[in-house]
């Protein structure tokens, strides 16, 4: 049998995530936690990190790193109250760098933060009653549902089904309120974990549940999805989707982006069964050895869908029916208000790379604060990294309005489909993994492609850009009609063909281009879309009718 990877031991050896973690947490002689224990702090939702903006000038003063700390809330669906929002701001500026960054997976990070005060956030936000648990590491992360409040009797259903699912894949480890919450101490063995047992899954693991016609969580780039099938203003039940997953590295074909098949139909109070059946099968046929093999697709690959679909049958004690029907038409966000079956309103605001931040021109850390303060619905953060002002009434839009207005809330909102829809990972200086610009460089590659449309009359043409400092996938640039994936600094790969509905990978079309590389690229294309395009027709459609790409893979 192959060896098993590092963290497999270090996981098994933990007693329920514990390690020396509170030891390293307390250690007053580094900024660092031991090795062991910075990989068992992602289960508790945290990455250590360094500023890598400083660290050459730290390595010259013969400093350690400038060790810091991102951590990741658990918030189901997205959803936080005012009172939340206000808790939240206030860490942030308290204990981290005072932004938040709102993540393609429906929630808030924090960056910066020191090791001494890991613990004090951690409190607060269980004053707030919210936590970390399992937003990292080899767990089922935060789960993530079409943000959208009740547009039809299914989408309140939907949010309690992704607040349930996130309860029901927890670890059932008291570790977390031993160590951040000065829980009482374990004496004895360590909880049992009847889904994950003691080496919890071999890769992290994620999962979501769309409402057609939005795609606003990219459901097949989940390993575990659940479409809503609404027939007659119910909920019947879910269509089952397995095996997405988008992270690749660069120059292996043996590790690629994947989009989740479509594996049949399940009534609505099974969902907890089949998806902790998946998780389970997950967990004893995954790849415990080879942490870049090791994702759910994979294990489907190598086994074939049948045998998976069979296992979890199996498993959850039930068969699948066929999948039913259902249709995508976008996996982006809509913008301005809109009004909920309840004859409440909510509007998304536009948050260009889920940064929200005090900048001179947008004061929007402090306009959100003013918000939180006088609103009395609540907010959800959407997978494409936007915040919704959600349950407003008709009496309170105004005030909302006036709080956008002074605190140029909506100054994102006037750019363009492109500006609107484009997503960026965090990337540098944090990501320890990034090998180019992402989130930084943004505004200025959407300022180079918008001048590009314009020379060819496109300003107002809908067109998806999603780029990524590294092929990890995190803003789903896989899935975007132009892709940017992070090769060196300023060097990107340039990848094209996606949809608009999240349901067509891109493909690789140029390696290795700088800023005037991909431009060039771009601009035959561009020019190209321009004069032969059919009426309505998107940028990556165009490329693959012209025949432009090869054979493209969709989903659904
Ligand atoms: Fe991600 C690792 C940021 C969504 C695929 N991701 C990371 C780390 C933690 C880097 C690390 O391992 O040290 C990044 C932290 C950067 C920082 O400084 O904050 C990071 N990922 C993010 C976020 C914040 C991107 C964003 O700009 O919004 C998203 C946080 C989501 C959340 O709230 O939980 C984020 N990451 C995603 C997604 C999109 C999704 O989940 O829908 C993907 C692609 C889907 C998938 O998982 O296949 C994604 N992240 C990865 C991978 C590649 C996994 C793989 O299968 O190979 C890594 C690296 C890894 O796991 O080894 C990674
Ligand atoms: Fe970091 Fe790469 Fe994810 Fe961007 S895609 S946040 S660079 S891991």
């Amino acid at each position: 049998m192959a060896e098993l990877a590092p963290i497999e031991k270090i996981k098994a050896a933990s007693r329920g995530l514990r390690g020396t973690l509170a030891d390293s947490v307390a250690d007053p002689r580094t900024g660092a936690l031991a090795e062991d224990d910075a990989q068992l702090l992602r289960l508790h939702g945290s990455y250590q990190q360094d500023d890598r903006d400083l660290r050459e000038e730290r390595r010259l003063q013969k400093l350690e790193p400038l060790y810091r700390f991102m951590v990741r809330l658990r918030l189901p669906g997205g959803v936080c109250t005012p009172a939340q929002w206000l808790a939240i701001d206030e860490i942030a500026r308290r204990y981290a760098n005072g932004t938040l960054r709102l993540t393609t997976r429906q929630t808030f990070q924090f960056h910066g933060i020191g090791k001494g005060d890991l613990k004090p956030t951690m409190a607060a936000l269980n004053a707030a009653l919210m936590d970390t648990i399992a937003t990292c590491g080899d767990v089922n992360r935060n789960v993530i549902a079409s943000s959208a409040p009740v547009e039809s009797p299914a989408h309140a259903e939907v949010a309690a089904w992704a607040r349930r699912l996130s309860e029901h894949l927890l670890p059932k480890t008291r570790a977390y309120h031993e160590i951040w919450l000065d829980g009482e101490k374990l004496t004895g063995t360590p909880e049992v974990e009847p889904v994950y047992g003691q080496s919890f899954l071999p890769r992290k693991f994620k999962a979501a549940i769309a409402i057609p016609p939005a795609n606003d969580v990219d459901i097949f780039a989940q390993d575990l999805g659940f479409i809503a099938i609404v027939e007659d203003g119910r909920l019947a039940g879910f269509n089952l989707t397995l095996g997405g997953g988008l992270g690749a590295t660069h120059g292996d074909p043996k590790t690629y982006p994947r989009l989740a098949d479509v594996a049949g139909f399940l009534p609505a109070e099974a969902l907890l069964a089949v998806a902790e059946a998946v998780v389970t099968v997950q967990r004893d046929h995954g790849d415990r050895s080879n942490r870049k093999h090791a994702r759910l697709k994979y294990t489907i690959d190598d086994r074939g869908l049948d045998w998976f679909v069979a296992e979890v049958e199996r498993r959850a004690g039930l068969r699948l029916g066929p999948a039913r029907p259902f249709a995508f038409t976008s996996n982006g966000d809509r913008y301005g208000w809109q009004r909920a079956l309840d004859g409440r309103w909510h509007r998304t605001l536009r948050i260009p790379a889920g940064r929200v931040a005090d900048q001179f021109d947008r004061p929007w850390m402090s306009g959100l604060r003013e918000i939180a303060r006088v609103h009395r619905g609540d907010f959800r953060i959407t997978a494409n990294q936007n915040a919704m002002i959600a349950g407003v009434a008709d009496a309170d839009r105004e005030a909302i309005d006036e709080l956008i207005a002074r605190f140029r809330l909506d100054a994102a909102e006037h750019g363009g489909p492109l500006r609107r829809d484009a997503l960026a990972c965090v990337a540098l200086p944090t990501c320890p993994l990034a090998m180019a610009e992402a989130e930084r460089y943004l505004p200025q590659l959407l300022g180079r492609v918008e001048t590009l449309l314009e020379a060819h009359d496109l300003a107002g043409a809908p067109l998806s850009l999603r780029i990524t400092g590294c092929p990890n996938g995190c803003a789903r640039p896989y899935l975007a009609e132009i892709g940017l994936i992070g090769k060196a600094p300023g060097r990107y790969n340039l990848h094209l063909g996606g949809d608009a509905r999240g349901q067509r990978l891109n493909v690789l079309y140029r390696e290795n281009v700088d800023e005037a590389g991909f431009l060039a690229e771009l601009e035959p294309l561009v020019a190209a879309w321009a004069a032969e395009r059919g009426p309505d027709e998107r940028f990556g459609d165009f490329l693959w009718r012209s025949r432009r790409l090869g054979t493209p893979i969709a989903a659904g």
